[in-house]
């Protein structure tokens, strides 16, 4: 037990101020990692409970030791590490347009993006990112383009809609390791995606990533220069869709480098929430952020058209 320390994700005793509170708002919904400083000596059989009452729309994953990061990814996803998860709940697939506006409706809640009056927008003629005036949850790409059809992933949400969102739902975001330890199919599978080490398979895409070099081109050989419908492209052996591509997911923790948490050294310095997953936007020579091992961090307020959520309990 000595070499274990004990971490509550969302707790990490970090100096920023606003974000602070909002994280620990999300204190009551987090369950406990433990983060192994070597690797265990057993493995013990997974039981799944009898009688598992399985929420609608949700798998159950179940609990185990899962070595989080890559030798051969960023730096960030570097040094791997062990942790220990406890049995969950996750949302088969990210949210929907349309399971958010049956939030909005009947909350009346104001997203930051419309706050703000604009969102984050990849612009494919200027090859950068700009603020979109008008761009929100409905209008991803601004009230210029068509609206987000109702079954793909709601996009142009902050972190802190994210979580009010789970929270109206009953449930909350998913640490990090938690994402990790799902897309690993609850049994540490060392595969680059859940589904193996393929992205494209007798011709056919399996994911929606940016086919071609980013940002010069897309061939868009998927199918979808944007979003896509949620599922479209099957499912993981655990029984998930979209955790390759599509849209990058929030994360409930914030950014910690994994060096300094294989040691128990807390970041104290990061303004920045942690994503999963990857993106339409993402190809290889650029992050190949939709890798299991793939991270990328986001400030909790910012809203972009590639950035999406699914919940756990
Ligand atoms: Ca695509």
């Amino acid at each position: 037990m000595k070499n274990t320390i004990i971490l509550l994700i969302s707790v990490l005793n970090f100096s920023c101020n606003s974000e602070k509170k909002a994280d620990q708002t999300s204190f009551d919904f987090s369950p406990i990692v433990k983060i192994l400083k070597e690797a265990p000596k057993t493995f013990p059989k997974q039981e799944i409970p009898k009688n598992l009452f399985i929420p609608e729309g949700m798998v159950y994953v179940q609990g185990g030791f899962t070595q989080i990061g890559t030798t051969d990814g960023m730096d960030f996803e570097r040094p791997m590490f062990w942790a220990e998860v406890k049995p969950f709940f996750m949302d088969i697939s990210p949210v929907t347009v349309a399971q958010f506006r049956e939030f909005i409706k009947a909350t009346n809640y104001k997203t930051y993006a419309e706050n703000f009056g604009d969102g984050g927008f990849f612009d494919k003629e200027t090859k950068g990112w700009i603020l979109k005036k008008g761009a929100n949850w409905e209008y991803p790409l601004g009230k210029d383009q068509t609206k987000a059809p109702d079954n793909h992933p709601v996009t142009q949400v902050s972190w802190y809609d994210a979580v009010a969102y789970a929270k109206w739902a009953g449930k909350r975001l998913p640490s990090e390791i938690e994402w990790e330890h799902a897309a690993r199919n609850a049994t540490n599978d060392r595969h680059i995606y859940p589904f193996g080490n393929e992205i494209v398979k007798d011709g056919k895409a399996l994911a929606n990533t940016w086919n071609g070099v980013f940002p010069d081109f897309n061939k868009n050989t998927d199918g979808f220069f944007y979003t896509s419908p949620v599922g479209h492209f099957g499912k993981t052996p655990l029984g998930l869709t979209d955790m390759t591509g599509n849209v990058w997911q929030w994360c409930d923790n914030w950014k910690f480098n994994y060096a300094d948490m294989a040691n128990g050294i807390m970041a104290t310095d990061t303004i920045e929430k942690a994503e999963k997953g990857g993106s339409f936007l993402c190809e290889p020579g650029w992050c190949h952020g939709y890798r299991v091992s793939g991270r990328s961090f986001t400030s909790p307020e910012t809203s972009l058209m590639h950035l999406g959520f699914r919940c756990v309990k």
